[in-house]
């Protein structure tokens, strides 16, 4: 997958080029990164990109033009892909989102603001789609553009050994159960026995239950999902209606 960023801080992509998963997918060709700083399309001695919200109001607005002129010299460069802006005015990043974004496979291009916001005229005339990665206020674009890439990056095929490691959470509708390893005593605490018992089947009865009930707890409204996408058999709603008589979740 190609990715094309704009961004006046190129060095922070150094946190998925150079680390972990993304930065092995990247080595192995999975995909590919190349970062335009608007900076480069200025023509003033302070390669100004920034200026006074009209209306008046705090702060400073990343002027349209450098963007612009960045996204022209990314086409010409060949990369005909969605531009994509982050905001938290944008529709909610999504694990469907993510998964159809690997599954297609396509160039994309992200803008990264910085500052009090993009002149909207930038945003109206090239923006395909903005995206937020939640309800909280960031200082730019950037970390919201890594999280995706992440999440797109780890799920290509090829960028994790085991095919199933998207396994863990959202194929299933549940969020993930808890994890141990060695040691099997940890400042007095025991691994749950039936991890150590080699009973495949109750460990795999173990570990649905523990998924369900963490996910009644913190986001009930997952029940919810997947109990409408048929994602629960009658097992699960048994120890569901357990869970709900021992506690008040659900
Ligand atoms: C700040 C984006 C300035 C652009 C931000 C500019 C955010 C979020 C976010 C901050 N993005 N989800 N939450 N962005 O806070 O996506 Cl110009």
């Amino acid at each position: 997958m190609r990715v094309d960023v704009i961004t006046i801080f190129e060095e922070m992509f150094s946190a998925i080029t150079e680390y972990g998963i993304t930065s092995r997918a990247l080595k192995n060709k999975l995909w590919s990164i190349n970062c335009w700083n608007p900076r480069a399309f200025t023509h003033d001695l302070h390669k100004t990109v920034d200026d006074r919200p009209f209306g008046g109001g705090p702060g400073m607005i990343l002027m349209a033009e450098p963007l612009a002129q960045a996204v022209e010299k990314i086409r010409e460069s060949g990369n005909n892909g969605k531009i994509i802006s982050f905001s938290p005015t944008g529709k909610r990043l999504e694990d469907a989102d993510v998964k159809k974004f690997a599954e297609d496979d396509l160039p994309l291009v992200f803008v990264c603001g910085r500052y009090e916001g993009i002149d909207q005229r930038f945003l109206d005339t090239f923006v395909d789609e903005t995206y937020s990665i939640g309800d909280y206020v960031l200082s730019g674009g950037e970390l919201p553009a890594m999280v995706m890439l992440d999440a797109i990056v780890r799920r290509l095929p090829g960028a994790i050994k085991d095919l199933s490691a998207t396994d863990e959470s959202f194929s299933t509708g549940l969020l993930d159960a808890p994890h141990y390893t060695r040691p099997e005593r940890w400042r007095g605490q025991a691994v749950p026995e039936v991890l150590m018992s080699g009973h495949h089947e109750n460990i795999k009865e173990w570990t649905r239950h523990q998924a369900l009930q963490i996910t009644a707890t913190n986001r009930p409204e997952l029940i919810k999902i997947a109990r409408s996408k048929n994602q629960l058999s009658k097992k699960d709603e048994k120890f569901l209606e357990l869970l709900l008589k021992s506690q008040q979740v659900s």
